[in-house]
């Protein structure tokens, strides 16, 4: 039997808006463990990592460029490290959000194990972004292109190497709000990207049949990060960097079932869970439904 362990990382330092460090709470309660169980996997929930405390302002020099740097990067490294756990004994790594800026150290621990890992960044945004070409000094907008090795040296090299992630090994899927700095850095790299300009006009089952097919061919293991506001705003109300105009939750139980049935996914991370910003739960339980699907829950 496949076990999954499950990690809880209360993230809320690597943005501004207050409650998404209750996300892995609210995904538990929408019943995470419940619904993995039923489709017969071995779940070991193993809790919350610790976070540490918002930094000022006149206690950091990077702080209006790299916000919260040191403890965003300490709570990094030890997710970086209970993730290589989980993986060197064999169990898939669940991770639970919490904001973006965990994908740095999920990926520390994952990327590792494998020579080529691939990885799916299902996002309404890049987060592309550097100290240098961020608007907001927001660490959660930079966690990809830390992953590729750009960056500040403390998150870039959490895990003791860099980079985690090839570019040609990226595919993003739902992007509708990159800044300037970011499309520049996708061109420049050759980052695969369907934007919802390409979604709407291939529909998510070819989007997904190319984005497997490109993984398959070149990675030998992929991650799933997914932001929940990669979502419509409409189904996922309950994340502090809304975008109109995004993945409907149709759409995203088909790219989930076809991730499922391709079996490529080897990690997987739910972020960016707002549960003050929410509707009774619904976004935590919509996350809850995608990871039904992604383990392989079917209609009949
Ligand atoms: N691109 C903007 C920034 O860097 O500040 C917004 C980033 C939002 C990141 C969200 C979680 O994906
Ligand atoms: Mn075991
Ligand atoms: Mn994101
Ligand atoms: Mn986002």
């Amino acid at each position: 039997m496949k076990k999954i362990s499950i990690i809880g990382v209360p993230m809320d330092l690597g943005q501004t808006r207050r409650g998404v460090d209750m996300g892995p709470s609210a995904i538990r309660y929408a019943g995470v463990v419940e619904r993995l169980e039923r489709l017969n996997y071995e779940i070991e929930d193993l809790g919350d990592i610790q976070i540490g405390r918002a930094e000022r302002e006149q206690d950091s020099p990077v702080h209006l460029k790299l916000r919260n740097l040191k403890a965003v990067a300490e709570a990094n490294e030890k997710l970086a490290a209970i993730v290589d756990e989980v993986v060197q004994k064999g169990h898939f790594p669940l991770v639970l959000g919490g904001d973006h800026s965990i994908a740095i150290g999920t990926l520390a621990g994952v990327a590792k194990h494998y020579e080529n890992l691939g990885v799916i960044w299902y996002d309404a945004h890049g987060d592309l972004n550097t100290a240098e070409t961020s608007p907001s000094g927001n660490i959660h907008g930079m966690s990809l292109a830390v992953s590729l090795g750009f960056g500040h040296p403390a998150l870039t090299m959490i895990g003791g190497y860099s980079p985690k992630v090839k570019p040609e090994n990226i595919v993003i899927i739902g992007a509708r709000s990159l800044d300037e700095g970011e499309k520049q850095l996708i061109k420049e790299k050759g980052i695969k990207v369907y934007t919802m300009h390409e979604v709407d006009r291939l529909g998510m089952t070819t989007v997904m049949e190319e984005t497997i097919a490109y993984l398959k061919e070149r990675t030998d293991g992929v991650h799933l990060s997914l932001d929940l506001d990669g979502l419509d705003p409409h189904d996922a109300p309950g994340v502090g960097t809304p975008v109109i105009g995004g993945l409907t939750y149709r759409e995203s139980h088909l790219a989930m079932e076809m991730l499922a049935e391709a079996q490529i996914i080897t990690s997987a991370e739910f972020v960016e869970v707002n549960p003050i910003l929410d509707e009774r739960n619904k976004t935590a339980s919509t996350a809850v439904a995608l990871m039904g699907s992604l383990f392989g829950e079917k209609l009949v």
